[in-house]
């Protein structure tokens, strides 16, 4: 009589044990899966973000170069020195009208030069509308990256110290003021930094780490 019943009690427990391992593991699986998809999703959406923004990069870059070229030189990303470069370049940037040359805040001032400037000779570059915005509200638009954080100008030739730009905060609330230093490769060493640098924050919203991207002019 004991023997049955001792067999039959082991059975279902066995059975009741490998139930709950069978579930345990299709949660692991469905958490797995789900992980996978979510980061594999975000990737993509980050590595369309990066092409986007490298791509408006590249655009201002080859601008840059054509104004050069025009102009003899590149511009300030200092609204100070931006004036004494437009009144050299009076008789070229005839589209400049004098109230713009007042200026905006120093925030972001480097990328809103250089809108002020290609559409004033004319010669804007082909970025979408999207990529243009006045996020700090100077009146002044900004070249942006495809997160909607401006760009950062720095003409390294002319302009010593970094620059203020404002970007939204990592955790989208508002937007915070940051300070953007040139991207040195050998500190103290100012042809190492090429002459103008452009900068993006990346996905991240932070300048200065390894998502940030760039693009240096040649010297
Ligand atoms: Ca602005
Ligand atoms: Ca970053």
């Amino acid at each position: 009589m004991h023997m049955p019943t001792h067999r039959s009690t082991r059975g279902s427990a066995a059975a009741g044990f490998t139930l709950i391992e069978l579930l345990a593991v299709m949660l692991i699986i469905a958490i797995l899966t789900t992980a996978l998809l979510t980061t594999g999703v975000l990737k993509a959406f980050t590595a369309a973000e990066e092409t986007q923004t490298q791509a408006t990069l590249n655009e201002l870059s080859v601008s840059l170069g054509n104004l050069e070229r025009d102009l003899g030189s590149f511009p300030s990303g200092d609204w100070r020195k931006f004036r004494s470069f437009a009144n050299a370049h009076a008789t070229r940037l005839r589209g400049l009208d004098g109230k713009q040359l007042d200026g905006g805040s120093e925030v972001n001032a480097g990328s809103e030069i250089l809108y002020l400037l290609f559409e004033s000779l004319g010669k804007s570059p082909g970025i979408d509308e999207k990529f243009l915005q006045d996020t700090d509200g100077d009146g002044y638009r900004e070249y942006c990256d495809a997160w909607g954080n401006p760009l950062v100008y720095l003409c390294t030739l002319t302009d010593d110290a970094g620059q203020k730009t404002k970007l939204r905060s990592a955790e989208g609330d508002g937007f915070e003021e940051h300070y953007v230093r040139a991207v040195t490769k050998v500190d103290d060493d100012r042809r190492s930094r090429g002459s103008w640098q452009l900068l993006s924050a990346g996905a991240n919203e932070i300048f200065g780490d390894d998502d940030d991207l760039q693009i240096f002019g040649k010297e």
